[in-house]
């Protein structure tokens, strides 16, 4: 008996459900994975007691020797993991790494240029009713209608057309390369920054299996839960020359104290993706998209923009007759987590959707290969063509926690 499970047996009980839910269903949330034991033991740990506002050797409180020593060593490993001169490591969260990086270069009203979040941006990246489109003037760019893919001729032009601040290219439903050099040389040509938020693509570019930004951004943001299997958290990576701004822009300006045990566990998850076994992971992460792109296409699914070059894809369910909503609540019922998600140019309002977002992260930290993907993809296909049959599905839910069982969940059953 663990000690929560005797004081809070309710809390125990909802996360030893969750815990069961991991290890009998299919995560393919493409922005979810299993954070290592290691990680998880620090989020754990004595270090969410310490209140440490400011930055080490330069705290408003005594006793933060030993924090200081873990957020030194999460930010030399975060510089080291993507080559950047500075990393700060304390934003809470995505949403506030990338107010933070904005708060450092931007006042109300400036012009910033990001993508639509319909077709595959950001509510932070200039959503009206998140704070960046209340606060800011974003324009937005978007895809080419016939490639699905990025138009860089239309980000071009707006930029020359509107003179942005702030350029900000990266994504969370885009399953194509993003061209961080063509953004890096539109941003020069206009004089405007260059931001990129790589919250989804950061574990592959530790991994080396896609272009980093570093090169040509002044500023990097990312989350450290998805691709880069950490533990929830974010991170701002700068060139040495907006260190000052983006250190006060995060505290004092948008946060107080920072989550020191999750800074320990930053620090562990970024020693974790220094080690040669990361690359392969990541690797693995892509060979699997693109393994159940194929497998869902064969299935008669389209695949937007025809596949995928990183860790997600786009499924678009028109030619099923269904939509996102009820696709995702018919692979839940199968043991199959996904979330609906907007098409480019969807009819369909975002609480309904024509497609599914899906991604590989979490089965490949699960040590499934290509072969696997095969079942994956079946199991989805199954699923799909029976979501008026609930038997069937709870049917195909047993089958699923059969397959899933036999492969180790990271965190869970090695914790
Ligand atoms: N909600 C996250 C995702 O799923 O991509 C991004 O914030």
């Amino acid at each position: 008996m663990s000690i929560l499970s005797t004081q809070d047996p309710d809390v125990a009980k909802a996360i030893a459900d969750d815990e069961r839910r991991l290890v009998d269903e299919l995560v393919l949330i493409a922005s979810e994975n299993y954070a290592s034991a290691a990680v998880r033991e620090a989020t754990g740990s004595v270090m969410t007691n310490k209140y440490a506002e400011g930055y080490p050797g330069r705290r408003y409180y005594a006793g933060t020797e030993f924090v200081d020593r873990v957020e030194i060593l999460a930010q030399e490993r975060a510089k080291e993991l993507f080559g950047c001169d500075h990393a700060n490591v304390q934003p809470h969260s995505g949403s506030q790494a990338n107010m933070a990086a904005y708060f450092a270069k931007l006042s109300p009203e400036d012009v910033v240029l990001g993508m639509r979040l319909d077709q595959g941006g950001h509510l932070t990246h200039g959503s009206p009713v998140n704070f960046s489109g209340r606060l800011y003037d974003f324009v937005s760019y978007g895809l080419n209608r016939e490639t699905e893919l990025i138009d860089y001729d239309e980000v071009e032009e707006l930029a020359k057309k509107y003179r942005p601040k702030l350029i900000v290219c990266g994504a969370t439903a885009y399953p194509r390369e993003i061209d961080f050099e063509r953004f890096g040389a539109i941003a020069k040509e206009t004089g405007a920054l260059l931001m990129a938020d790589i919250a989804h693509i950061a574990g592959l570019i530790a991994g080396g299996v896609h272009q980093s930004p570093i090169p040509v951004a002044d500023i990097v943001t990312t989350t450290t839960h998805k691709t880069l299997r950490g533990p929830r958290g974010a991170m701002i990576m700068c060139k040495e020359e907006h260190r000052k701004s983006i250190d006060s822009a995060v505290f004092p300006r948008v946060q107080g104290g920072p989550f020191m045990h999750q800074i320990a566990a930053k620090a562990v998850a970024f020693k974790e993706a220094l080690q040669p076994e990361f690359k392969e992971y990541a690797r693995r992460i892509v060979e699997n998209a693109k393994a159940l792109a194929s497998g869902l296409s064969a299935g008669g699914l389209r695949i937007i923009s025809g596949g995928t070059d990183n860790h997600l894809m786009l499924v678009d369910l028109t030619p099923l007759g269904v939509n996102g909503r009820e696709a995702q609540d018919g692979l839940r019922a199968a043991g199959i987590i996904t979330n609906r998600n907007s098409i480019p140019f969807d009819k369909l309002p975002p609480m309904v959707t024509s497609g599914l977002r899906l991604g590989t992260p979490a089965l490949s930290s699960r040590d499934m290969g290509v072969q696997e993907m095969a079942r994956v993809a079946d199991f989805i296909l199954e699923a799909l063509h029976g979501l008026d049959d609930p038997v069937e599905l709870q049917r195909i839910r047993g089958r699923v926690a059969d397959f899933a069982g036999a492969y180790p969940a990271p965190g869970v059953t090695d914790a």
